[in-house]
């Protein structure tokens, strides 16, 4: 368990989701170094230092005054009320009995244990995995979550398309191949160096630069499309076609559209890989609905030229085309469609399959895409089964706790959200992922019981009746471990816990014994007893391999061990391009289906049976004249130590940087450095202003992240003043298919804040009464 090592005064290796770094403890001081093989590390790492020690940090066990005044139950003083601390024993017991009476009365379906979010690198203390693990070996099951924020309409309609969705994003085009064969790299919504930085289980390697620096020096041209000039990096030098966000199918449609009506598409292809060309053909050209989906009909919706789209799409034909769509295109409504139109385009040209060619979904967006695989497989703890069984589309949240019993359709079922009365989370801040944060607040308030295990005082944390302190990653041992990269981490122990924080795994061993099942969650293995346990997968296949199998000892020792990789062959479409009959892709008709019959079936009138352009509900208008983008943060993993100096260091006055152009500024009075309101129906937030030519007029840029800083927790919709974007988007889903997160695209209005700047008080602990 935790005290078994002393904190290090010499550097050792560390592994956090935005690199492998060493680290020490110097006089009280905690100093981060790069890892030194990586050609491109992450400053993300310098979040460490201040936020180690730093007051905003959970010391003890608290307990929200109205829930121990008054017991369980719905309370809108939740995120409103004072705190008491109280011993580990005693709180432990609270809880324990508090998840005895649910159990009792409810029985699993009374408690949602998706506790979506990314938590820390570490693979055994890996906050959700812990939950889980809980929540099924000693608790009885739980009400899951499916998919995630980050591909909620992606990995659900892939697999009826093209294939498998890991295969997908991570056995398909890499880096390698784009710095070696592509001639152009068309990529929507860009490829943010600033997101590949990032990768879940930690990277020792950055390589996206070097590899557009290496294929711009042969030549590749790189095509920006989006409403951000940097979401590719000068290295890129690309190209920027600056739509109007939202718009991308249509623009997809157009370039198909031209390719068809100048005979450029590549029929061959389209005959012997695909099935619904014909269904989809008559649509494109307007033999369906009498509008023919040409550069004329999307100039006006893209805010891009005819002519810029006819010459666009002439310059992919005949070449090594690599069309790449972001995440971010389909967190927003009809998300499902530019995912679906992107593979149709790749398809047109003729290039899936191709090295350095056809289609990279998400290529660039987390640091273990476009990379080879590790070929012998890395510790994950066991989760248990669930014996439960129900769950909700992850983004679904709110929706369920307000709506109990209510009907929703996903993937062409009508399902029922279930009566949850105990929310616990561990490792995610829902009120960093989800949108409409005030909407989220009346959620919560209608629980019985919110339980948060957290390493610092996020608004989540604020909102829970029972918070738990766990340690910061920094103050335990681990095995740093990533699918696609190649250094497996031995990630010493730095620091000792803050405060009287506890590992989440000893939080729920302690929990376990009190439900009379602890050795069902433990069996019966302290924490360094599991990283053996776990180091020993590896070891093994690793010696069937016939390579060198240290011990966990000698693992240990050495800090890190290199791992073998997976050859970069292509991946399922590489195969299926050479042989269709022999590798059929795993879709109902083995080819990727441009005409889903299975999706047409379905009835939804939000994901027809063909990629389609269907204008969204929210867009600008009178009121609200602008479009918001709320993508991730440069500076920070989400939500994850917002209050550490490298992510406090890129704010101004203290709240986050809004990007806005000098047109929309000057037509409102705003001036760079200013502080401006952020406003819509939903509500309102803070923000500094940076201007820039490189984003389109008419759109405003604020990343997530900002920790959610009411300035009257008492209202209902309180005034954020940090810049927390999630307080104004909305919170609907995708499509009646996949019912993924929409928190990408909004629309807002802005003006000048001239009151007196309210002070930021999200990084202070709440009142301890
Ligand atoms: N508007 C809008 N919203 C978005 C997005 C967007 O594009 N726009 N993007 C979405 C996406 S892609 C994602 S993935 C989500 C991310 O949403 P989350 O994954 O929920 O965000 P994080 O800030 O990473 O939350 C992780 C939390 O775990 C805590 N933590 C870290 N280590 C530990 C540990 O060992 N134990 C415990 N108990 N806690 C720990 C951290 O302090 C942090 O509060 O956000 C989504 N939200
Ligand atoms: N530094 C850092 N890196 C991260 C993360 C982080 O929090 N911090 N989070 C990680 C996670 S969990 C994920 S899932 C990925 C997310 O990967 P993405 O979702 O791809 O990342 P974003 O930065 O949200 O969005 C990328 C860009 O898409 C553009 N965009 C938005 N809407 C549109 C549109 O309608 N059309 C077009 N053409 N472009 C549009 C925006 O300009 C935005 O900068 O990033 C990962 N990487
Ligand atoms: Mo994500």
């Amino acid at each position: 368990m935790s005290a078994e090592v002393a904190a290090t005064t010499e550097f050792r290796p560390h592994s956090s989701h935005w690199g492998v770094f060493t680290a020490a403890m110097r006089d009280g001081e905690l100093l981060v170094r790069p890892h030194p093989g990586d050609p491109d590390p992450n400053d993300i790492i310098q979040n460490f230092p201040s936020a180690l020690r730093h007051p905003a940090r959970i010391a003890q066990p608290m307990v929200r005054r109205g829930w121990l005044e008054r017991g369980p139950g719905p309370d809108r003083r939740r995120g409103r009320d004072e705190f008491v601390p109280m011993a580990w024993d005693a709180v432990l017991d609270l809880l324990g009995g508090e998840l005895q009476r649910i159990r009792d009365s409810h029985g699993p379906a009374g408690v949602f244990g998706g506790s979506y979010g990314w938590s820390s690198a570490g693979r055994f203390h890996h906050a959700q995995s812990q939950i889980h693990r809980f929540l099924n070996c000693a608790f009885g099951g739980y009400v899951a979550s499916v998919n995630s924020y980050s591909s909620g309409a992606a990995s659900v309609i892939v697999p009826y398309i093209l294939g498998t969705y890991e295969e997908l994003t991570k056995h398909n085009v890499t880096w390698d191949q784009v710095a070696a064969h592509s001639d152009v790299v068309l990529a929507f919504g860009g490829m943010a160096l600033k997101n590949a930085m990032v990768a879940g289980g930690g990277i020792s390697e950055h390589v996206e630069r070097g590899a557009m620096q290496a294929a711009r020096g042969r030549g590749c041209d790189f095509i920006l499309v989006g409403p951000l000039r940097s979401d590719l990096p000068e290295e890129a030098g690309a190209e920027w076609v600056a739509n109007i966000p939202g718009t991308d199918t249509a623009l997809m449609l157009a370039l198909v559209h031209t390719l068809v009506a100048e005979g450029l598409h590549d029929q061959a292809f389209l005959d012997r890989y695909t099935v619904g060309w014909p269904v989809f053909e008559r649509y494109l050209l307007g033999e369906a609905d009498g509008q023919p989906k040409d550069a004329d009909w999307a100039a006006p919706i893209t805010g891009v030229s005819a002519d810029a789209i006819r010459s666009l799409a002439r310059r992919l034909h005949g070449r090594r085309v690599l069309v790449t769509v972001a995440h971010a295109l389909q967190r927003a409504e009809h998300g499902e469609q530019p995912v679906w139109m992107g593979a149709v385009l790749a398809a047109a040209l003729g290039q899936i399959g191709l090295p350095g060619g056809g289609y990279g979904y998400a290529l660039g967006a987390i640091g273990y895409y476009g990379r080879r695989a590790n070929a012998v497989p890395g510790p994950t703890l066991p989760q248990g089964r669930n014996r439960h069984g129900d769950f909700i589309p992850v983004a679904r949240i709110a929706d369920m706790l307000l709506n109990p019993g209510a009907a929703y359709r996903y993937k062409g079922q009508t399902r029922t959200y279930p009566d949850v009365r105990l929310v616990y989370w561990a490792g995610g801040n829902p009120f960093h992922h989800h949108q409409d944060l005030n909407r989220l607040r009346e959620a919560f308030a209608r629980l019985d019981t919110l339980v948060v295990h957290e390493l610092a005082w996020t608004a989540t944390a604020r909102h829970a009746d029972i918070v738990l302190p766990a340690t910061m990653t920094l103050e335990r041992e681990d095995i740093g471990y990533s699918s696609h990269d190649p250094l497996m981490v031995a990630m010493h122990r730095i620091a000792d816990p803050y405060g009287e924080a506890r590992d989440d795994y000893d939080i729920f061993a302690a929990l376990s014994r009190r439900l009379g099942a602890e050795d069902a969650f433990t069996e019966g293995r302290s924490s360094r007893d599991w990283l053996c346990h776990l180091y020993a997968r590896t070891q093994q296949a690793l010696r069937e391999a016939g390579l060198p199998a240290p011990d966990f000892d000698a693992f240990w020792a050495a800090g890190g061990l290199r791992l073998p990789q997976a050859p970069d062959d292509g991946g399922p479409w590489r195969a299926f391009r050479e042989d269709p009959e022999a590798n059929p892709v795993p879709t109902p008709s083995g080819r990727i289906e441009i005409f889903s019959e299975t999706i047409a079936a379905y009835g939804e009138a939000s994901c027809p049976g063909h990629p389609a352009w269907l204008p969204p509900e929210e867009v600008p208008g009178a009121a609200t004249p602008l479009h918001l983008v709320a993508n991730q943060p440069a500076t920070r993993l989400h939500s994850q130590l917002d209050f550490g100096a490298h992510s406090v260091a890129a704010k101004h006055r203290g709240r986050e940087v809004a990007s806005l152009h000098p047109v929309d500024a000057a037509a409102r009075g705003i001036a760079d450095g200013d502080i401006i309101r952020l406003f819509n129906g939903r509500g309102a937030c803070l923000a500094a202003v940076r201007l820039t030519t490189d984003i389109r007029p008419g759109v405003v840029q604020l990343a997530t992240g900002a920790w959610y800083d009411p300035e009257n927790p008492e209202d209902d919709r309180p005034l954020c003043v940090h810049g927390n974007p999630n307080v104004l988007t909305r919170d609907a889903g995708t499509s009646a298919l996949a019912q993924g997160c929409t928190g990408q695209l909004t629309v807002v209005e802005m003006e000048r804040f001239n009151g007196n700047l309210p002070p930021i008080r999200a990084f202070e602990p709440p009142m301890a009464g």
